[in-house]
């Protein structure tokens, strides 16, 4: 399929000849990952302890432009971060329709925990956004509420086994809507050893059902700052993360081995970020 052999994501073999390129225009987030620290990027999608300046829509449209001039690998313009972009959603679109009309060659991903996702579904839909990801860590709530501190919604602030519930609740009926739409969906799961370790499994038989494209199992990196990090949560061990994809991948889903757990401003191949050579002296 066109749009799976040109996104250097949901394809390994695309990775090694196509780019991608985040615009860091999604400050801020409606939920608490426990792993998160926000003085750094969205945790979900990136490693911690980079700071991404921020763009204004405007300013990433002109970035886009001078990037797509120089780099003819650019197959993808990603929005990730640093917060969660659909609760960015008026500065995330406005950028996209931009791009859609500047650059109408490159597809446009996007990555969220999918707490508001079922507002979208429309503007994804008519933006041509043909792929999507979730963070889904946990489907059981009170797992759930051991990964999420709170989540807030129409400024109310829930806790718990209740923010949990919520939150999963929105993300699968998000994935199935998406799905039905044609949308390929990726699930992200941050593999946090004692935590969701053995729950994984589950989630990804559960996202399987509901027509999740790929399944993508990245190690826990615990943020500075983090709850986590006050608790002495620790990272999985690289042998511990092979395992949990075989396991997950014996539930019948593709499952993604690449991962470079980008930066939400990072441009280029996979794991060569090459966003210090395209600064603005460099693309005007
Ligand atoms: Fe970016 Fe994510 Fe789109 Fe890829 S990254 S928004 S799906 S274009 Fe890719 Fe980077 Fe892993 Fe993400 S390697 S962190 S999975
Ligand atoms: Fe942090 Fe979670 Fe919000 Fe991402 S979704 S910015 S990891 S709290």
């Amino acid at each position: 399929m066109e749009e799976v052999s040109r996104h250097p994501c949901y394809s390994e073999e695309a990775h090694r000849y196509f780019a991608r390129m985040h615009l860091p225009v999604a400050p801020a987030c409606n939920i608490q990952c426990r792993y998160c620290n926000r003085k750094f990027d969205c945790v979900n999608e990136s490693r911690p302890g980079v700071v991404s300046e921020v763009l204004s829509p405007e300013q990433a449209d002109k970035k886009v432009k001078g990037v797509a001039a120089q780099l003819m690998q650019l197959s993808v313009v990603g929005i990730a971060g640093p917060g969660d972009p659909l609760a960015n959603a008026d500065r995330t679109f406005e950028t996209f329709r931009k791009i859609r009309s500047s650059v109408p060659g490159v597809n446009l991903c996007l990555s969220t925990n999918g707490l508001t996702l079922l507002q979208h579904l429309d503007e994804i839909e008519e933006l041509g956004i043909k792929h999507v990801t979730l963070t889904i860590n946990a489907i059981d709530p009170k797992i759930g509420s051991r990964v999420y501190a709170w989540v807030v919604e129409n400024g109310v602030r829930y806790e718990g086994k209740e923010a949990a519930e919520l939150l999963i609740s929105r993300q699968l009926a998000g994935l199935k809507a998406l799905s039905e739409r044609g949308v390929l969906c990726k699930i992200n799961s941050v593999l946090i050893p004692g935590v969701n370790d053995a729950h994984l499994p589950e989630v990804s038989k559960a996202v399987k059902s509901l027509g999740a494209a790929l399944h993508n199992v990245t190690p826990l990196i615990v943020a500075p700052g983090s709850q986590y990090e006050q608790e002495g949560q620790r990272a999985p061990r690289p042998k511990e993360l092979h395992a949990l994809q075989e396991s997950c991948g014996r539930e019948g889903m593709k499952i993604m081995r690449h991962c470079r757990q980008c930066r939400a401003d990072a441009i280029g191949l996979l794991g060569q970020d090459r966003s210090a050579d395209f600064t603005w002296e460099n693309i005007e």
